[in-house]
Parts: structure tokens; C-alpha cells; sequence
């Protein structure tokens, strides 16, 4: 692993250009549980899958948004791990030396962006954001927890999660950076991802295609972890720390 690190730390001094995409692994050690795990407590029985869907909102919006505003007081409740305090820090010398970094995330829980991480770009939406479905409009800072279920906006109209359920397409600015971000880039890590999710899980190959030299860091083995040129097995609350303090000593 040492010498696997020092690897990737070279590559990313050398870097002109960094593109990384995580998922819920990341936020693994900030205690929230990630898609696949087994869910806890009273949402255990509840396959993560069939409630991430538009169909599921239509058929009981009671416990989809239950579910959503269950998950939403966890992320609040959650503290940016060392991972997350990493790449905010991989951000900053990149981006001093003149080098260009696009953060492309799958997670919903914002925790990037208090540890300190720019202009993320949020794949997959926002589970601290609301939105009518009737008008589209938007709404932040919502009472946790909701005082009803399904939650109403001021106007008295149903509120989904900001979130992007399976079966939905992106949303166009993000799937547009995500794109011209990876295949322009020079090196691509995927952190914290099954890698089993589409569109997301595809921009590894966009980026091989484009050339550059691409790095996982997972706990797990992944349908990627063959086709870069660095897989590093373990946790990215560990990985991460050392990766940076060895590549911008
Ligand atoms: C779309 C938001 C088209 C909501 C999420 C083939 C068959 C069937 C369907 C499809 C198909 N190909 C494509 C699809 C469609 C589908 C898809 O990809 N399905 C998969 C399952 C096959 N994709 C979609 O539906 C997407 N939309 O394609 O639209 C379209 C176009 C035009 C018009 C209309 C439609 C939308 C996908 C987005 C779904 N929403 N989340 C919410 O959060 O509730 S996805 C959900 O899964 C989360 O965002 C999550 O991030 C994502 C992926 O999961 P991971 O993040 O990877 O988490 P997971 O638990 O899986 O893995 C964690 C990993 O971390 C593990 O590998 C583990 O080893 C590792 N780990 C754990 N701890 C640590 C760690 N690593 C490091 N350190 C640790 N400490």
C-alpha cells in the first residue's frame, strides 16, 4: 500500500488536472450508513432501492418522506470525516498551483461541502433541499424534524426530496460539468462507490478514454477496481489523510 501511495501522490503533484467521485462510502466514517449496508433500526426492513423511486413518493409519500427526513436529521447530525477534510484540502493545492479540480458526488448528505469542498457537484441532488411538486420551486432549511408527513410547502403543496430517485435523469448542468470535467482531466479517482451506479459510475471511462490515469480508493472490491491503474483497498477516512500529506508535503 506504501509504496501504491507513494505512487498516486507523485501523480497527483504532477496533476494539471483532478476529477474525483465519491459515493456513500465516504461518509461511511462519519456514521452514515452508505446505500447498500443494511439500513438500521425501524427502516431495516426497507430495501433502499424500491424507496428511492418516483413510484414509491407516488404510492406513500408518507413513508418515502419519513424515510428522507429520517436520513436528513443523520447527515445533520453527522461530522465531516477526515476523507471529506482531505479532499477540501486536495482542492486548495490543486487549485493554488493553477490546476483545474472538479468534486462530482453522489451523496446527498452535504458533508463535502462542510468540510470545506468548492463548488461541488451535486450527481445525484440534495437530501437538505425540498421541492414542490407541483411548481418545481425550491426550499432550504426546512424544520427538522418536519412537523408533517408528507411535509407541505408554505403554499400548502406537496414536498419531495431534492434528491435524484432511480429511474430519473440528473440534473443537465451536472451530468454537462460531470462530463467535459472527466474527459478533460489528466487524473480521476473514484472513492467510496460501489461503482454499480449509472450515469455516475460511468465517468471512470470517460476519462480512461480521454487519457488519464485513473485511482479507486474503496473498502470493498468494485467492477472497476481491475481497470485503473492504482486500486487502493481500505478506508478513505484513512487513505485519503496520507495520500494528500505525501503528495503536498
Ligand atoms: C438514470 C439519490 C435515465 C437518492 C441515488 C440497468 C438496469 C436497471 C437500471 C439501470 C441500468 N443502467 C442504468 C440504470 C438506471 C439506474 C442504475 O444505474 N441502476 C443501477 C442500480 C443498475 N440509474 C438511474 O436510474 C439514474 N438515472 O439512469 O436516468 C434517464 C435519462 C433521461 C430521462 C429519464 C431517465 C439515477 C441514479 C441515481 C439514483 N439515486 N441516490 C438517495 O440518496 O436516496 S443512487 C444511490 O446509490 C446513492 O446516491 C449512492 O451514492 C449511489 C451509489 O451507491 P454508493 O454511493 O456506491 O453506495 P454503496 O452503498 O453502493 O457503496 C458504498 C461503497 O463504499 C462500497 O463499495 C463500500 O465498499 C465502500 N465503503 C464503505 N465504507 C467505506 C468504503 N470505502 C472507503 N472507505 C470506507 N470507510
Amino acid at each position: 500500500m506504501e509504496r501504491a501511495i507513494q505512487g498516486v501522490a507523485e501523480a497527483l503533484r504532477d496533476a494539471r488536472s483532478v476529477v474525483i467521485v465519491t459515493g456513500a462510502g465516504v461518509s461511511a466514517e462519519s456514521r452514515i450508513p452508505t446505500f447498500r449496508d443494511a439500513m438500521e433500526g425501524l427502516w431495516k426492513s426497507f430495501d433502499p432501492m424500491k424507496l428511492a423511486t418516483p413510484e414509491a413518493f407516488e404510492a406513500d409519500p408518507e413513508t418515502v418522506s419519513r424515510w428522507y427526513d429520517f436520513r436528513r436529521a443523520k447527515c445533520l447530525e453527522a461530522i465531516p470525516n477526515g476523507g471529506h477534510v482531505a479532499l477540501a484540502r486536495m482542492q486548495r493545492e490543486i487549485e493554488s498551483r493553477g490546476g483545474s479540480f472538479t468534486l462530482l458526488t453522489q451523496n446527498v448528505d452535504r458533508l463535502h461541502q462542510r468540510a470545506g469542498s468548492r463548488d461541488v457537484v451535486e450527481l445525484h441532488g440534495s437530501i437538505m433541499v425540498w421541492r414542490c411538486v407541483e411548481t418545481g420551486r425550491r426550499y432550504e432549511d426546512l424544520p427538522v424534524p418536519f412537523e408533517e408527513f408528507p411535509p407541505r410547502s408554505p403554499e400548502d403543496t406537496l414536498l419531495r426530496p431534492d434528491v435524484v430517485w432511480f429511474g430519473e435523469a440528473l440534473p443537465e448542468a451536472a451530468l454537462e460539468r460531470a462530463f467535459e470535467a472527466s474527459s478533460a482531466c489528466d487524473l480521476f479517482f473514484s472513492v467510496g462507490t460501489s461503482a454499480v451506479v449509472y450515469p455516475a459510475a460511468g465517468f471512470v471511462d470517460v476519462a480512461r478514454q480521454g487519457g488519464a490515469q485513473a485511482v479507486e480508493v474503496n473498502r470493498d472490491e468494485t467492477p472497476i477496481s481491475d481497470a485503473v491503474d492504482w486500486s487502493l483497498r481500505g478506508a478513505s477516512g484513512e487513505i485519503l489523510p496520507r495520500l494528500v500529506a505525501e503528495a503536498f508535503r
